[in-house]
C-alpha cells in the first residue's frame, strides 16, 4: 500500500503516492488559494486528495505554518493567503477516513534531507528559500520542533533592523527580504509586477536591478547560514525550495558565506530530493512515530 504525501505550501500544494518501498508515483500539483477563506483552503485539499486516497492507507503532510497538536497556525499570514488558523489534521482525516501525519514544510524537508546523509552527518540544517523562507534543525540526528512547533523557523530570525515589516510582525526578518515574495516586493520600473521566477529570467539575461535584488536575497542567506553555524555547529546547511534551486543561486550564496571568518564557514548543498523534500519528508517522518 501507499502513502498519500501532501506538501502545502505558500505557492503551490503537491501531492504524490509514495509506496512502502520508496516508488514515488502520481505526482500531482495545484495552486494554493489566494484567499483567506477556510473554505477554499478545504476545496483544495478535498481536489487533491480524491483521486489518490484510495489507494493509500496513511497520509503524511508537510505545511507551511506553524504545526502544533494538528492545527495550521500561520506565523506569516501573507504566505497563506491570509488564512490564519485551519484544523488541518481533523480535515484530512474526515476528507480520506485514514490515518494522518502532519509536520511543518521545511521541518519535513530537513528530515528527508536528513535521511539522506544520516550515515556521514549527524547534525546539519536546511533552508528553503520558497515562497517564504523555512527552516529546520537537526542535532545529534533529532530533529527539533520545539514544545509549540515553531523551532526551526529560520526565516524570522533577524538580517537588518531597518529592514521592510515581515508579514509577522516583526522588522527586517531574513523573510521580508531574501523569500520569493520579498524578490517580487523589491522589483520596481521595468520589473515591476513581476515574480521571483521572471526576475531570475530577467537576471540570467543581464538584467542589473534583478542581479542587486537576487544577490541582496543570497547574501542574506548566506548570513543565515554563518548564523546557523555559529549556534549549532551543522555538519552542512541543505539548500532547497524554488528560489534555492534556481540556476545560479546557490553560488551566490557560497561565494558569500565563503567570505565569512573560516571557522564559521560551513559547505552548502543542494536538496537531494529537489522540489519533493517535504513530501518525502513528511512519509519517513511517518514512518519513524
Ligand atoms: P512553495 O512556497 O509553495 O513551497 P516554491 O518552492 O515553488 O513553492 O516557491 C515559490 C516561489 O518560488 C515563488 O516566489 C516563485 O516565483 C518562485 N519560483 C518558482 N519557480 C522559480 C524558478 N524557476 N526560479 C526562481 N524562482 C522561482
Ligand atoms: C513561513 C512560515 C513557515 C514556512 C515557511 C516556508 C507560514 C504560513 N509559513 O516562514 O512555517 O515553513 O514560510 O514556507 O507562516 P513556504 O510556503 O515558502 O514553503
Ligand atoms: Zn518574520
Amino acid at each position: 500500500m501507499n502513502t498519500l504525501a501532501i506538501d502545502i505550501g505558500g505557492t503551490k500544494i503537491s501531492a504524490a503516492l509514495i509506496s512502502r518501498d520508496n516508488q514515488l508515483t502520481q505526482h500531482t500539483q495545484i495552486a494554493t488559494p489566494a484567499s483567506a477563506s477556510p473554505t477554499q483552503l478545504y476545496e483544495a485539499l478535498v481536489a487533491i486528495t480524491t483521486p489518490l486516497k484510495s489507494d493509500a492507507d496513511s497520509v503524511a503532510v508537510a505545511s507551511t505554518g506553524i504545526i502544533c497538536n494538528g492545527i495550521l497556525t500561520a506565523l506569516n499570514p501573507d504566505n497563506l493567503g491570509g488564512l490564519k488558523d485551519f484544523p488541518l489534521k481533523e480535515t484530512l482525516v474526515s476528507l480520506t477516513g485514514l490515518p494522518c501525519w502532519l509536520l511543518n514544510d521545511a521541518q519535513a524537508a530537513t528530515w528527508a534531507e536528513y535521511d539522506h546523509r544520516r550515515e556521514t552527518i549527524s547534525d546539519m540544517a536546511f533552508i528553503t528559500v520558497s515562497t517564504g523562507v523555512g527552516g529546520g534543525v537537526i542535532q545529534q540526528g533529532q530533529l527539533f520542533t520545539g514544545k509549540r512547533g515553531i523551532a526551526g523557523h529560520l526565516g524570522h530570525t533577524l538580517a537588518d533592523p531597518h529592514g521592510p515589516l515581515c508579514g509577522c510582525g516583526r522588522y527586517g526578518c531574513v523573510e521580508a527580504i531574501a523569500s520569493g515574495r520579498a524578490i517580487a516586493s523589491q522589483a520596481t520600473q521595468e520589473l515591476a509586477g513581476k515574480d521571483a521566477k521572471a526576475i531570475f529570467a530577467a537576471f540570467h539575461q543581464g538584467n542589473l536591478q534583478a542581479k542587486s535584488i537576487i544577490e541582496r536575497s543570497a547574501n542574506t542567506i548566506a548570513n543565515l547560514v554563518t548564523d546557523i553555524k555559529a549556534t549549532t555547529d551543522a555538519d552542512c546547511v541543505v539548500l532547497g525550495g524554488s528560489v534555492g534551486l534556481a540556476k545560479g543561486y546557490i553560488e551566490l550564496v557560497q561565494a558569500a558565506q565563503i567570505k565569512q571568518p573560516v571557522a564559521l564557514q560551513v559547505p552548502i548543498l543542494s536538496a537531494h530530493y529537489h522540489h519533493d523534500a517535504g513530501l518525502w519528508g513528511a512519509v519517513l517522518w511517518a514512518r519513524e512515530q
